[in-house]
């Protein structure tokens, strides 16, 4: 159904540009509609003929590019299960990954980063340069499969790692009939259209840029351009829409308030991943007019809840359930159930009825429980006002406390370590590390600092303070508020 919908767009149609221009002024060149499908057929065969088969697991570990691109419409187009692989990640957070997924083939450019597993880099036969001529002529292989060995029809179609609580990341399958019913009520609320063009800078191995970004585009036919990464940078007069997380709009700020016409012509632009404040967003509305649309989501569950394209957004909420998503709040924690919300994290049995309030038989609807902390306003629109989980989350991106500290066993020097999420003006929060030094205090410091080069620079802490011991209850938890509040305004030393 989504594959079909994807291939039936006129293959004249303006679809993808990755424009290189970092002052983003030029106009773009585009691919169709018809170059992507050829793109991902020739990248099928490619992939093919590397050994790989329909619902075999690809690790895709590529900065955003048309390479990679490439790389998903290749596993679409053959029916192999994307496993999109943060590029920034360190080996200690991959490793755990590689472990439960086992890829059989990493599509990366940094192939001496994947020992033990068949890895490729490289242009394969559907690389082309940005003026479409072939990079790379591979004449011994196929540059294309039977028809009917093509875009089958297959569900699970990408395995997503997030940040559990518990340290070590858990893969959501995602298949396309959790994405599509979602994407279909998100195009009815936001007002999407095959006009609409999309500014991609959210990277493809998150929910944000891969599900809403790069999918959301190819089911309505519409148009994006592909950036390598976020810049607040003016936008070309084609763009209609930007999907973003807060970090982006402050750091956009200045941009617009300097020039706003390129943000005032925006049909749409989107917030979430995390929580806006409230006065980016009203700095942002009386710039360019545009009240930011917040959206509530996560990536076992596609988006839940969001602000209508037209009617009332109110900032601050996340607005009222996406249709087709049903939202309670039990004890104050958010719960999700629908077509959207995933059916078990990657090996691990399949979920069920998580609460004890969810009742019982085959008709009940699994609840998941999100761990995040909710309040429906008079409107009936979502607050999120906590999080009941223990999470950091650093620009959009998840970090886990636990993973943190993990990095950090057995160092010399250190007999233990705190992790926490302190409030930070840019990236929403921000890692801090609280030690308890075994000896010197110095070589300890140094030690931390060392040691957090292990972790993706989101990750790392950038304030680190030492304690005499680590606040912790008659049962020994950590209480990490408590921890929080050890932190002085802004006086740790920095250990970036
Ligand atoms: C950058 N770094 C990362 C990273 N991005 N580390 C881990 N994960 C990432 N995603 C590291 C870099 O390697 C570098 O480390 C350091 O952080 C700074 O890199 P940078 O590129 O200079 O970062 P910066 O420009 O500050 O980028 C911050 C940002 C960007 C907020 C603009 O991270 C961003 O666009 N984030 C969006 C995240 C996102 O898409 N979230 C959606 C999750 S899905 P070093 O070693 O060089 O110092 C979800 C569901 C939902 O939550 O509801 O949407
Ligand atoms: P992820 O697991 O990366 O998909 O992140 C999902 C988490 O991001 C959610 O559980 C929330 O904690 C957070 N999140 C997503 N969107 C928002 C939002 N608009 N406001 C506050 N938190 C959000």
């Amino acid at each position: 159904m989504f594959l079909s919908r994807f291939l039936d767009h006129d293959p004249a149609r303006p679809a993808l540009a990755t424009s290189h221009d970092a002052t983003a002024t030029a106009p773009s060149r585009w691919l169709t509609y018809g170059d992507l499908r050829a793109r991902g057929e020739s990248a099928a065969a490619w992939l093919a003929s590397e050994g790989v088969r329909p619902g075999d697991i690809v690790a895709i570990h590529l900065e955003n590019s048309l390479d990679l691109v490439d790389a998903h419409l290749g596993c679409m187009a053959l029916g192999a299960v994307r496993l999109p692989l943060n590029p920034h990640y360190r080996e200690a957070e991959l490793t755990p990954i590689l472990e439960d997924a086992a890829p059989c083939l990493v599509i990366t450019a940094a192939p001496e980063r994947f020992p033990g597993f068949r890895s490729f880099s490289g242009p394969h036969p559907a690389a082309q340069d940005r003026d479409g001529a072939p990079l790379h002529e591979a004449p011994d292989q196929p540059t294309s499969l039977p028809a009917d060995r093509l875009w089958p029809d297959r569900d699970l179609t990408a395995l997503l790692f997030t940040s559990g609580t518990t340290g070590r990341p858990k893969g959501v399958p995602q298949t396309f009939s959790m994405w599509g019913a979602n994407l279909d009520a998100l195009a009815t609320l936001w007002q999407l259209s095959g006009d609409d063009c999309l500014w991609l800078a959210l990277p493809l191995f998150h929910t944000h840029g891969l599900v809403l970004g790069l999918h959301g585009t190819l089911l309505r036919g519409s148009r994006a351009i592909l950036r390598p990464r976020f810049e607040p940078v003016l936008l070309p007069g084609e763009v209609t829409h930007v999907y973003g997380v807060p970090t982006w709009y402050r750091r956009w700020l200045p941009v617009m308030q300097a020039d706003p016409e390129p943000f005032r012509r925006l049909t749409l632009m989107v917030s979430g991943s995390d929580g806006l404040d409230r006065a980016t967003s009203d700095a942002v509305y009386a710039a360019t007019g545009h009240r930011i649309l917040e959206r509530y989501g996560m990536t076992e569950t596609v988006m839940i809840c969001s602000n209508p394209g037209r009617g009332e957004r109110r900032a601050g909420t996340v607005g009222p359930p996406v249709p087709g998503v049903s939202v309670r709040l039990v004890d104050g924690e958010v719960q999700v159930s629908g077509p959207s919300v995933y059916s078990g994290y990657w090996g691990q049995p399949l979920r069920v009825a998580e609460s004890p309030r969810s009742g019982s038989g085959a008709e009940a609807p699994a609840w998941f429980s999100t761990g995040d902390a909710g309040e429906w306003d008079d409107a009936g629109y979502l607050r999120i006002v906590g999080r009941k989980k223990e999470l950091i989350i650093v620009g959009g991106v998840n970090v886990s406390p636990a993973e943190v500290e993990a990095i950090y066993a057995g160092l010399p020097g250190v007999r233990e370590v705190g992790a926490v999420g302190l409030p930070d003006d840019d990236l929403n929060e921000v890692v801090g590390l609280a030690v308890v030094v075994d000896g010197d205090v110095a070589e300890a410091l140094a030690a931390v600092r060392e040691r957090g080069q292990m972790l993706s620079g989101l990750k790392r802490p950038r304030r680190v303070i030492v304690l005499d011991a680590l606040p912790r209850n008659a049962l020994g938890k950590l209480q990490r508020g408590a921890l929080k509040a050890a932190f002085p305004g802004g006086s740790a030393p920095d250990a970036t």
